[in-house]
């Protein structure tokens, strides 16, 4: 996360974190956007995997560098590691398991020990092409992102739905927080509390930061 005071080729490079229970896809929502590949019979991740991607924001070459670990404890490498420098996360269920959007409370609160209430962060429902054995509706996971001050997406890693968008909008997100940083330094902290308002306050004002639009499965 740098950038040239000298003017041009200005860098940008963002963790983001994927966390969520076993299963949910998390490795194959990332090798659908970093390689475009799906693999039906994935095994479950063990330790730590990461993968680069690149994207242009105004010009400027923005790198993220996308975490995946196993969401089975056992499997689980030193956790504050995993989370150290993160800058962003997606937290992930399984619409068709509802013992996974049981557990967000639990990784929102793993991630709240380890990060700042500054990472930009999304609720993502994945499997939204198992809608004949949906166990969340579309309903209660907007509805949890709000309270939460989250973003909120359904994704499919099978059928691609929504998943380039999802990273897209999340390193969009940081990088909005990092260049307000850059701009106006001092201004930093007030503009971000503004910006996230839900987060701050108890998300009952208009500034919620749901994307109801991009729900695959409200069509
Ligand atoms: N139908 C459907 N299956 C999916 C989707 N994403 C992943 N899967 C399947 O779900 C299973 C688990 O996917 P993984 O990506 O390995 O899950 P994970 O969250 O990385 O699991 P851990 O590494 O154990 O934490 C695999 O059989 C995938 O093929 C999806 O969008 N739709
Ligand atoms: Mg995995």
């Amino acid at each position: 996360m740098s950038d040239d005071e000298g003017g041009g080729g200005e860098e940008y490079l963002f963790k983001v974190v994927i966390i969520g229970d076993s299963a949910v896809g998390k490795s194959n929502l990332l090798s659908r956007y970093a390689r475009n590949e799906f693999n039906m019979h994935s095994k479950a991740t063990i330790g730590v995997e990461f993968q680069t991607q690149s994207m242009e924001i105004d010009g400027k070459e923005v790198k993220a560098q996308i975490w995946d670990t196993a969401g089975q404890e056992r499997f689980r490498a030193v956790t504050s590691a995993y989370y150290r420098g993160a800058v962003g996360a997606l937290v992930v269920y399984d619409i068709s398991r509802r013992t996974t959007f049981d557990s967000i409370a639990r990784w929102l609160d793993e991630l709240n020990t380890h990060c700042d209430t500054t990472v930009a962060r999304m609720l993502v429902g994945n499997k939204c092409d198992l809608e004949n054995i949906r166990a969340v509706s579309v309903e209660e996971g907007k509805s949890l992102a709000e309270a939460e001050g989250l973003f909120f997406m359904e994704t499919s890693a099978l059928d691609s739905t929504n998943v380039k968008k999802a990273f897209e909008i999340i390193i969009q997100e940081i990088y909005n927080n990092v260049s307000r940083k850059v701009l106006s330094s001092d201004s930093y902290k007030s503009e971000l509390s503004v910006n996230r308002v839900s987060l701050v306050g108890n998300g009952t004002d208009g500034s919620k930061k749901t994307l109801s639009n991009y729900s695959c499965c409200s069509r």
